[in-house]
């Protein structure tokens, strides 16, 4: 069987079997493609079943999670945690708080993880979870009591050598020192490698906040320098305002660029002097309020309602860092028409395939999010080191790890694309080298 008939084979079988997931659906598509001449060299794969066996989680767990609200009155969300692959390590990926989260969102994610924790070099397997939990509007025992329910259940799944969480959107400090500090007293165990994010006072790392971004920014500049270019004098548009596109905002200007937007999934600002993140900080990260208040402070700044006319700004980079398909089509031709130089992934999944196919037409640089956000991964596995350790390192010994490791992904991402005949593609090449080590350790351990 030809590389191409095995995936095609697969996936359509992927298909029948998770009817109307989209997003899941996707992100198996894109993968496999991008396999192809993997199957033609490595026949061995195909005879082992390893896409059959790497489609499909190794375990998914739904569950019920009733809480009190200040009022008194019951209410009852579903929480998932989807185990997706373990061949290289634990399960490891974050958590998500959020309306929209379903069976399809957590899966594309751990599947997205899968080979997202593999090109970090680490010891990681891939897993996802969350829950359609708004932590909107909810007050801090409110959000408390939705964790400690959450973890009630969670606890006998996860362990420092079988799963261990973090962060996703909705799930930051706060959310994670409520679920350890459950964990902790039904478990009676101080385990503190069992999730990452924590805070600094009980065995969190220095940097995994600021991880995912910088990341982002030390991974593209890498792409931008091997095409004799940099951030500097770069003009930047950053989508979402949360964790990562904060941090990401923060180092591009850093390292010389302006930023001149962000937003949220109201609305964006435009700030043609450079985004002032001290301004942004304050609204989101200590008061939790929205974008548009930054008018407030930086009357001189401009506020657009609707996400999605972000990309309407000419820039020279665009870094989507708020949530999946985000950055559609049209809005890609958008950018190409204003001549964006590079999209570099910040969110998981934020550009539609369609997407992904004009800016790479086009000549676009891409920065597929399996390799552009793993920052925030590969930190956490950092964190798990220290907890095994049983000490701290300091900010500049992790940033140093973090961006060696960005540079190495990127490296990876490239000579894959050459070695697989697609110089220059990234996403291929990335997609080829997450999976090679995945295929190798499934293929070391036999059929499990
Ligand atoms: P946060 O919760 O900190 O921030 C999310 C941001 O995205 C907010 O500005 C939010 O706006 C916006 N957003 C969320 N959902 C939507 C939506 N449906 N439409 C428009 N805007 C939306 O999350 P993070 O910054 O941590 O995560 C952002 C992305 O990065 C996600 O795709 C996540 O999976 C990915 N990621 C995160 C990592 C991490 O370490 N945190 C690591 C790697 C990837 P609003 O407040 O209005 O909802
Ligand atoms: O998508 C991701 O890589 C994350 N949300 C981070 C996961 C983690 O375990 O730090």
């Amino acid at each position: 069987m030809s590389g191409r008939e095995y995936v095609n084979k697969v996936i359509s079988e992927v298909e029948k079997r998770n009817l109307g997931e989209k997003e899941f659906l996707d992100a198996v598509t894109e993968v496999l493609n991008s396999l192809v001449p993997v199957f033609d060299k490595h026949p061995e794969y195909i005879k082992e079943g390893i896409l059959e066996r790497l489609v499909e989680p190794e375990r998914q767990i739904f569950f019920r999670v009733p809480w009190i609200d200040d009022k008194g009155n019951v209410q009852v969300n579903r929480g998932f945690r989807v185990q997706f692959n373990s061949a290289i390590g634990p399960y490891k990926g974050g958590l998500r708080l959020h309306p929209s989260v379903n069976q399809s969102i957590i899966k594309f994610l751990g599947f997205e993880q899968t080979f997202k924790n593999s090109l970090t070099g680490l010891p990681i397997g891939g897993g996802k979870g969350g829950s359609d939990f708004d932590p909107k509007g909810k007050s801090d025992r409110e959000v408390m009591r939705f964790c400690q329910s959450f973890m009630s259940e969670l606890y006998k799944h996860i362990g420092l050598d079988t799963d261990v969480p973090a962060g996703d959107i909705g799930v930051g400090a706060r959310e994670i020192g409520y679920l350890y500090g459950y964990y902790k007293k039904i478990k009676n165990a101080n385990d503190q490698g069992v999730l990452t994010g924590k805070g600094l006072t009980y065995g969190g790392s220095l940097g995994r906040t600021e991880a995912t971004g910088y990341g982002l920014v030390y991974f593209t500049e890498e792409m931008l320098n091997d095409n004799n270019t940099s951030f500097e004098d770069k003009k930047v548009v950053i989508s979402g305002s949360g964790n990562v596109a904060i941090y990401a905002c923060k180092k591009a200007t850093e390292l010389g660029a302006k930023v001149v937007a962000l937003s949220d999934s109201n609305g964006y600002i435009y700030d043609e002097n450079g985004i002032n993140l001290d301004v942004v900080k304050e609204i989101k990260e200590v008061r939790r309020g929205r974008i548009k208040e930054y008018l407030d402070k930086v009357p001189t700044a401009k506020y657009v309602e609707g996400c999605r006319k972000i990309w309407e700004i000419k820039c020279d980079i665009a870094l989507p860092c708020a949530t999946q398909g985000e950055l559609d089509i049209e809005s890609a031709k958008i950018l190409i028409k204003n001549g964006v130089k590079v999209v570099s992934e910040g969110a998981n999944m934020p550009t539609t395939l369609d997407a992904i196919e004009e800016l790479q037409k086009s000549g676009v640089m891409f920065g597929p999010a399996k390799a552009a956000n793993a920052g925030g991964v590969a930190c956490s596995a950092l964190e798990m080191s220290q907890n095994s350790m049983r000490l701290s390192w300091t900010f500049e010994e992790v940033d140093e790890k973090l961006k060696e490791i960005m540079v190495n992904i990127y490296k990876n991402s490239k000579n894959a694309a050459e070695e697989y005949g697609n110089p220059g593609n990234i996403l291929m090449g990335a997609n080829i080298s997450g999976f090679v080590k995945v295929a190798e350790a499934m293929m070391a351990q036999g059929i499990v």
